[in-house]
């Protein structure tokens, strides 16, 4: 069963899986700051990473947080997944959490886990505090900038990295 708020889709459950995550105020998309986010609500994101998944023949499941713990125990949980043969790895939006998250990024380190980080606007464009990412050195890989069409970005480099792996 998806976790609670979870998003996925009825996949054959052999098939390997992608988690998406999305932390704080990531809920709000499409409600303010079009300017900057654009106009896609997190539901029209998540039913892209669906759409996206299928199209490769991976299956997706999508989680969204406001609270460090659980981005922090769901990373956990996705690093057991991922050395059990289950899981290519997570896109992860932290969201503000970036910028601040020493935790997380323990998390990501400890875990050995494949996270592409995304981030829908370009936060090297903007203010000098979300310049530093605490993620982007434990990272598999990272897309700034795209939008939301990042989110696709991310997943194809996920199938991809599998793909190219022994
Ligand atoms: O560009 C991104 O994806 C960010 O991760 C978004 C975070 C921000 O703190 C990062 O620096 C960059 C903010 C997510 C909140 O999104 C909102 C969307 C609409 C209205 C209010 C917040």
């Amino acid at each position: 069963m998806p976790a609670q708020g979870a998003r996925s889709h009825g996949v054959d459950p052999a098939l390997k899986k992608i988690l998406v995550l999305n932390g704080p105020n990531l809920n709000l998309l499409g409600s303010r700051e079009p300017a900057v986010y654009g106009s896609a609500t997190l539901a029209d994101v998540e039913a892209l990473c669906l759409d996206t998944a299928a199209r490769l023949g991976v299956a997706v499941e999508c989680r969204q947080s406001n609270h460090e713990g659980l981005l922090i125990d769901w990373i956990h949980e996705a690093g057991a997944a991922q050395r059990a043969g289950q899981l290519l790895g997570v896109v992860l939006n932290a969201g503000a959490y970036t910028h601040t998250s020493l935790a997380l990024h323990d998390a990501i380190k400890g875990t050995g886990l494949a996270v592409i980080e995304v981030h829908i606007s370009n936060v090297h464009a903007r203010e000098a505090f979300r310049h530093r990412s605490f993620l982007s050195p434990a990272a598999a890989g990272v897309v700034v900038g795209f939008g939301v069409d990042g989110y696709r970005l991310a997943i194809e480099g996920l199938v991809r990295r599998a793909g190219a792996q022994p």
